[in-house]
């Protein structure tokens, strides 16, 4: 059994007093890539980060950005988000937001991105399954889009079963996305989920350094996957639990 996961941090849940001190001290903890959620207040109930704020950090690091484009019509704009990326950055739209979402999947292809699409808890895998042949990545939702610091949708988990079995078939990478803890990275990392993004649930907002929870998520993952250790015992010598 294999887990090797990524870890992407979401960073709309950063502080945006210290944003340089952010993204150097995530980049140094080992984060893998940056989670970019840009909202325009119509697709979402909600505003979150900017076109400036993406630029910036993409010229803050060498990491991958991951764009989360949560806005209607994707479409209309996308050069402006393309030509502020990197080649090899993912962008992920959600394809309820597109009147011909291929359309613009073929943009980010073109322009030498990686193409993703992002499923609500509410879409079904049968409305999306001709996305998944053409993109590299899937973000599932486990909460719907809009906020950080949702709870966990219990009912997403037999979808992202499903979505888990269909890679046997198709070739695409899984990346969660919503209320992500380390109980479920635990138990999805397992089962050959490629990403995880992390926010309040368990990276922002604590009395811990990012090194120190990256390495605990890695180090609890390596443990449970151990069959000397047992997952219990390494929780009971835990100081903290999230
Ligand atoms: C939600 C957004 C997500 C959140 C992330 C926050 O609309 O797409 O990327 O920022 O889920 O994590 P948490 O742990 O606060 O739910
Ligand atoms: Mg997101």
């Amino acid at each position: 059994m294999t887990s090797d996961f990524k870890l992407n941090a979401s960073m709309m849940c950063a502080d945006y007093g210290h944003l340089a001190r952010e993204v150097s001290q995530l980049s140094e903890a080992g984060i893998d890539s940056f989670h970019i959620d840009i909202m325009d207040g119509r697709y979402v109930p909600n505003y979150a980060m900017s076109l400036n704020d993406m630029a910036y950090i993409a010229g803050a690091t060498t990491k991958p950005l991951d764009v989360h484009l949560m806005v209607e019509h994707p479409n209309t704009h996308i050069e402006l988000f393309l030509r502020n990326l990197r080649r090899g950055d993912t962008v992920y739209i959600h394809p309820e937001a597109e009147y011909h979402p291929s359309t613009t999947l073929q943009k980010i292809i073109n322009a030498g991105m990686v193409p993703g699409i992002a499923i609500n808890p509410g879409t079904s895998v049968e409305t999306i399954i001709e996305m998944i042949r053409i993109v590299d990545k899937v973000l599932v939702m486990s909460v719907n889009p809009g906020n950080a610091g949702q709870m966990y949708l219990p009912y997403v988990g037999t979808k992202i079963d499903r979505l888990l079995e269909l890679r046997r078939e198709m070739h695409f990478e899984l990346v969660w996305d919503g209320a992500c803890s380390i109980d479920r990275i635990l138990e999805y990392a397992p089962k050959g989920m490629d990403g995880f993004v992390l926010g309040t649930t368990v990276l922002f907002g604590k009395k811990r350094s990012y090194a120190e929870i990256i390495k605990d998520v890695r180090d609890m993952n390596k443990a449970s996957l151990d069959k000397d250790v047992k997952r219990e015992d390494y929780f009971n010598n835990q100081p903290v639990r999230y």
